[in-house]
């Protein structure tokens, strides 16, 4: 959805939640009123791949919650759960008993009750909201949801930005060709996502030529996540407790979210074209994978495919050239199953799955015009290409080089590796 921009209360510049919304209020007596939903949700993770989750108002991740320093804020969370649930606003400078935490600051919110939080938003900056009632449940089925506090007025920290995008960082474990996610999952999980999507189903990040962009992280699964940006450096402006102090900041292609965090990036988008913005832990880059799986790189298997042939019909070698097959082989998978790695560029596939985006800079882009431009057309001679010409010898590796403690007796005697090359099927020494 376009943003929100708002129309009573104190004005802000809106962000851009990827692949999502921002919850409409109504100002009641100088108090804006969100009503939030915590419900059972269909979200489609990827075109033709839909799964049950846990969310707020029809969708999950729940819609985003924007407000300006100094508001005062009421929400009504009515539960549609079967079970009891709590909502915690991670960051919020707030009363004790708004907090959200069932049995510490609050009784849990019973399936068909709906209570009220209010508190005024004191300080600006990026947060999160998400259950505080068997969290293990209702995070590993995609209960949360983003707020951003805008600054009331200039802040000296907080810079105006032409493009402002957020997300959450998100896991689900959901077997191929089933529908909800197996909530035991502690570290193992098979989907990576960006808002409840994983890519190709993610946004793009599309932005004009010299625009000064931000985008807000949130990270709510059980690891780090090191996002990395293509072809511009940017700042942490802002972590969950405010904006950085300007004499912390240093430039980074890339910047770590740990579990629980949130981090802001800054950068001005001054190089054309379509760069790659993705989480760099690589199996975070696929879609529904087993990882019980030995490598098979270099193994020659053809004779073992035939006999196991002709007990199992359907068996398929996989992987003895690099995972980078599985893209084109039509394999029969179950319905309701994400392609493990996909995604059709301009020059085929990309590859890549789960935490993996795009951002476009494009100097005909509209201010405000948050539509997709299509793919970058590259200036003549700017993109890399087959050559074959002539080429001299290329520098290859010859010495281990020596050891920090070599031992002072006989030399070992040289051993012999056997290494069979996939291609040829020869032995070579
Ligand atoms: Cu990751």
């Amino acid at each position: 959805m376009p943003p929100l921009v708002p129309n009573t209360g104190r004005s802000y510049n809106p962000v851009v939640t990827l692949n999502g919304w921002t919850l409409p209020w109504r100002m009641n007596n100088g108090v804006k009123e969100f009503h939030l939903v915590a419900e059972p949700v269909v979200r489609e993770m990827a075109p033709g791949f839909k799964a049950h989750l846990w969310g707020y108002n029809g969708q999950s991740p729940g819609p985003t919650i924007e407000v300006v320093e100094g508001d005062r804020v009421r929400i009504f969370v009515t539960n549609k759960l079967p079970e009891h649930t709590s909502i915690h606003w991670h960051g919020q400078r707030l009363p004790n008993g708004m907090d959200g935490v069932a049995g510490l600051n609050q009784p849990a919110i019973q399936p068909g009750k709906t209570f009220v939080y209010e508190f005024v938003a004191r300080r600006p900056g990026t947060f999160m909201y998400h259950p505080h009632a068997d969290e293990m449940t209702q995070m590993a089925m995609g209960m949360m949801g983003f707020w951003v506090t805008h600054p009331k007025a200039k802040h000296p920290l907080i810079d105006e930005v032409n493009r402002d995008f957020c997300f959450l960082l998100n896991a689900y474990d959901i077997d191929p060709g089933s529908y909800t996610p197996k909530i035991m999952t502690m570290l193992d999980f098979n989907l990576w996502s960006w808002n409840s999507r994983i890519f190709p189903g993610i946004d793009s990040l599309n932005v004009r030529l010299n625009d000064k962009v931000r985008i807000r992280i949130g990270n709510l699964t059980m690891t780090n996540h090191p996002i990395h940006l293509h072809g511009h450096e940017f700042l942490v402006t802002g972590t969950d407790g405010g904006p950085t102090p300007k004499s912390t900041r240093w430039y980074e292609v890339t910047t770590d979210v740990a579990v629980g965090q949130m981090r802001q990036i800054e950068f001005l988008a001054d190089e054309e074209g379509d760069w790659a913005f993705h989480c760099h832990k690589s199996h975070h880059t696929m879609n529904a994978m087993g990882h019980n799986v030995p490598t098979l790189i270099g193994v020659d298997h053809r004779g073992i495919a035939k006999k196991i042939n002709s007990l199992i019909p359907d068996y398929m070698v996989m992987g003895e050239r690099g995972m980078a097959d599985m893209t084109e082989m039509e394999m029969p998978i179950p319905d309701n199953t994400a392609p493990m790695m996909t995604g059709e560029g301009p020059f085929g596939s990309v590859e890549m799955g789960g935490m993996f985006s795009v951002l476009k800079v494009r100097r005909d882009q509209k201010p405000g015009d948050y539509s997709n431009p299509g793919w970058f057309k590259h200036p003549e001679g700017t993109v890399a290409h087959e050559y074959t010409g002539p080429l001299a010898e290329p520098a290859r590796f010859k010495s281990e080089g020596g050891q920090s403690m070599p031992r002072a007796q006989k030399p070992l005697a040289p051993t012999e590796v056997k290494v069979r090359k996939p291609s040829s099927g020869h032995d070579n020494h």
